[in-house]
């Protein structure tokens, strides 16, 4: 092994370990030896790895493709997160089987139909002076054009708004610097209205356009009202992004079929891929949406079609709004610059990236100095004076992301199979990496904002062929991280994606989303507003109105509140479900059983399932979350009984019971059992209250919840002494055994609220300290020793204060336990716990920490 190995093994092991550097570096060399990894695979190994409880710097929003969905993983662990929900149910969301989502997901139904699939290709990030600020998500739809909204503090989908015109959509979604508008693009231009016109009139009657969706950013919504439509030629507009800085106001769409040729295959012409990529360039399409969205109020500059309003392409060009650049053919991505000024398109079919800048397309449409126009009458403006240059990148170039060294960027070459890092103003290529396998998108850190992070860039690989286990002919897709700190590209490591095929990605800096913990008791987490079915604790209830049922229901651990309902089939049953919960991740689900219904119910809120009880029978209904040590328990039955059908009682089982003594004994331990648990409970909040608590907002929280489970005991009590002055000891037992799930789960909450406060309060443990803390976990010590405790070996609170010259004793005793055995103090112990101190073989800088460990908790002895 090489000299700087040794420097690498100090690295991977941290601070508090640097101690057992020397046996790490044995194990590390072990590892890599058996695993065949090479000292820059473990570079790579820890440039990724996170410890557990450790989190991600970025965390990167991915499109699912095929899949409808988003996928939320963070860098650079590449670990997965979460799928949300978009344009597909989402079962363990509850998203598409409770009412809410399901009102959601309406909202894309188009013309009148449902449907339950989507295409998603570009999610956007909602942007501030062209920076993200975290607070929502966008998507497209390209299949069925639509837009989606998702709240990033709950990362839930809040609003599908579908395209009134276009019959496809895959330029979108771009945000506006400032998050007025969303940009979409069409892609397979069509007729705007929704009737037959034959292929033959595709120049006459198909259109193509950009969509600008209004976007009101403190409620996170579309407004559809106030959003327009500007219609464009029929060259089927592609990808799209949003001027910023010097170019805020306008937007860049390219195009890829400007020779408006319509195939036709089976009639013996060429294909599309022929036709489509005849002319050698496509245009570029650069409009005034800032002016155009004026235009938009005025009602004499719109066509009203299927409700929404579209500017003809004569008024926009009539008002100097719309104009086209000659673009190399057929290409794919427009990627405009931080500050603006540049804008780079890159071509599929050319090796080439175009470079245009914004100054000189400013100047060209100022003066009003066109090369032409095209047949529908829109202003060219001259490519060669309109490009800053042009650089040669390399085969099938598609995408661009930028990083904050001025002038870098970094593109995908599909064909080429690499990552290329360049600069846009020098136009001069710096260096590639290989990737596996036929890369499209790439995502930098906020690589598309105004404000670029660098540090990495992900590859979204189209194949992933021979990368992944073999699971079939249908492969996952590669993400593959690459590290771009460094003068050179280094590919990291791969994460396989088994969702849909992702096309963009976005990545945000983690400290910039705030999640919810919890919702305000009773929200419908998907309008934000509380729930018409909210249902506090004591609110339970059934309510018939004729063949409708109404079930207000509360879930809280572990239990569901009813816990029987009977219907007549036929019934139509709304259960409304509250979670009366406020911990951390105390999620419950609930389904019933065969009814096809799901609903995921996090702290605080409230949300709704809906069925006809059109089959006869008893259905158990249970929580699907495993919420508690008691989580089988929480369920209940649904009885759905035929009324024209007599039903008979089956004869009575005579059951043997227990008798009145037998009863009262048992009530008695319950009892005792809970007088004891009480006490241990408030020790825990003498301590806390001691150590003053409400302090450490964590803490206080915590207790919060405690108390939130502890305040329920009364009302218990209550039932189980008028159970007990019924003479039905039964039912006291039952009331007492409540109490006692309530205090365990009190008691459950408040011992971690105090684990938290000690760790706040006490002395800072230095890093000997901390590494023999360390020591004493990993060499098994805590095994017989619980600090604080008496448990299988002695207390070792003060131990350095119960021995002559302790230092040493203490230390002796650990590394040679045996030659001590035979000590009159030790044999008296040994004698007491019936174990004798085993070896652990810590070796004496371990020993030595384990003693400064043992100092600290001295220290801190009162907290333990
Ligand atoms: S597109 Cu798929 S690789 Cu929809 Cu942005 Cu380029
Ligand atoms: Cu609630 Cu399981």
């Amino acid at each position: 092994m090489t000299k700087h190995f040794g420097k690498i093994a100090s690295l991977l092991v941290g601070t508090s370990l640097v101690a057992t550097a020397v046996s790490a570096d044995a194990e590390l060399q072990k590892v890599m030896k058996a695993r065949g990894l090479s000292e820059i695979d473990v570079v790579r190994a820890a440039k990724t790895y996170n410890p557990t409880g450790v989190k991600d710097e970025f965390v990167v929003f991915s499109s699912a493709g095929q899949a409808g969905q988003v996928i939320v993983y963070g860098v650079p662990s590449m670990r997965i997160l979460k799928y949300i929900g978009v344009f597909t149910p989402e079962p363990w969301q509850g998203y598409g089987f409770d009412e809410e989502s399901k009102k959601v997901l309406r909202q894309g139904n188009i013309r009148g139909r449902e449907i339950n699939w989507g295409d998603t290709h570009h999610p956007a990030l909602s942007e501030k002076d062209g920076k993200y600020d975290g607070k929502w998500l966008a998507i497209n739809d390209k299949a069925n054009p639509r837009i989606a909204i998702i709240d990033l503090a709950d990362f839930e989908t809040k609003q599908i708004v579908a395209n009134p015109v276009f019959k496809s959509a895959h330029g979108g979604a771009f945000f506006t610097q400032n998050s007025d508008f969303i940009i979409e693009a069409c892609q397979y231009a069509a007729p705007f209205d929704n009737n037959y016109h034959p292929i033959e009139d595709y120049k006459e009657s198909y259109r193509g356009g950009v969509t600008m969706w209004k976007f009101d950013h403190s409620k996170g919504r579309i407004q559809e009202k106030d959003s327009f439509t500007i219609e464009m030629p029929p060259y089927m507009q592609d990808l799209s992004d949003s001027g910023k800085g010097v170019s805020d106001g306008w937007g860049f769409t390219n195009s890829v079929n400007t020779e408006m040729y319509t195939g036709g295959i089976e009639v013996g012409m060429p294909p599309n891929e022929a036709g489509m990529s005849r002319n050698d360039t496509d245009f570029l399409h650069v409009y005034n949406w800032k002016k155009l969205a004026e235009l938009a109020k005025d009602k004499n500059n719109v066509k009203i079609i299927n409700d929404h309003k579209v500017i003809p392409m004569d008024i926009a060009v009539k008002n100097n709004a719309l104009f086209l650049i000659p673009e190399p053919k057929s290409p794919h991505g427009v990627d405009i610059s931080p500050d603006g000024e540049y804008i780079t398109v890159c071509g599929k079919l050319d090796t080439h990236a175009s470079v245009f800048k914004w100054s000189k397309i400013k100047k060209l449409i100022d003066s009003k100095e066109f090369a032409g126009k095209d047949p529908y009458g829109v202003p060219i403006l001259d490519m060669k004076k309109s490009l800053h240059g042009q650089a040669e990148l390399g085969l099938g170039p598609l995408h661009n992301q930028y990083s904050p060294i001025d002038g870098e960027i970094y593109t995908s070459l599909y064909v080429d199979s690499q990552i290329v890092k360049w600069n846009y103003k020098t136009l001069k290529v710096i260096d590639k990496e290989n990737v596996h396998y036929n890369v499209g998108h790439l995502c930098g850190m906020e690589g598309k904002s105004a404000d670029p992070q660098g540090k990495y860039i992900i590859s979204l690989n189209k194949l992933a062929i021979d990368r992944f286990q073999n699971v079939g002919p249908l492969h996952p897709q590669n993400h593959q991280l690459i590290d771009i700190s460094g003068k050179t590209m280094d590919l990291l490591v791969d994460m396989p994606l088994p969702l849909g095929e992702p096309h963009q990605a976005v990545a945000i800096r983690a400290e910039k989303l705030h999640g919810h913990v919890r919702y305000p008791m009773g929200t419908n987490s998907r309008t934000d507003s509380i729930h018409e079915g909210k249902t506090l604790a004591g609110q339970e209830r059934i309510e018939r109105n004729g063949n409708k049922v109404k079930v207000y229901a509360t879930v809280v651990r572990s239990h569901i509140n009813p816990e029987r309902i009977t219907v007549n089939k036929g019934d139509e049953v709304t259960m409304y479900l509250t979670n009366l919960e406020r911990a951390q991740d105390e999620a419950h689900g609930f389904t019933v059983d065969h009814f096809n219904v799901h609903a995921s119910l996090e702290p605080g809120k409230t949300a709704s399932i809906k069925f006809t009880a059109d089959i006869e029978g008893v259905f158990p209904y249970y929580c699907t979350e495993f919420c508690s040590a008691l989580h089988l328990e929480m369920m209940g039955y649904l009885m759905v009984k035929d009324p024209n059908k007599k039903y008979e009682s089956s004869q009575k089982m005579k059951m043997q019971t227990m008798t009145p003594a037998q009863f009262k004994a048992e009530y008695d331990k319950t009892v005792a059992t809970n007088t004891a648990t009480d006490a241990v409970i408030q020790s825990v909040v003498k301590f806390l209250k001691d150590n003053k608590f409400d302090k450490h907002k964590v803490v206080a929280d915590l207790v919060t919840d405690a108390f939130d489970q502890y305040n329920q005991i009364p009302a218990q009590k209550k039932l189980a002494d008028a159970a007990v002055k019924a003479g039905d000891m039964e039912k006291a037992i039952l009331h007492e055994n409540m109490i006692w799930q309530l205090m365990v789960k009190t008691a459950d909450v408040g011992i971690r609220a105090k684990d938290a406060l000690v760790r706040l309060i006490a002395t800072k443990q230095s890093s000997a300290a901390a590494a023999g803390e360390a020591a004493f976990g990993e060499g098994g010590c805590g095994g017989c020793h619980v600090i604080g405790k008496v448990s299988s070996g002695p207390d070792l609170t003060g131990v350095l204060s119960r021995h002559e010259n302790a230092e040493k004793w203490v230390k002796d005793f650990i590394m040679n336990p045996e030659k001590m055995y035979g000590d009159p103090y030790v044999k008296g112990m040994i004698d007491y716990f019936n174990l004798k101190m085993p070896n652990q073989h810590m070796n004496e800088k371990e020993t030595k920490n384990i003693i400064e460990y043992l100092k600290w908790v001295d220290q801190n002895a009162n907290l333990f």
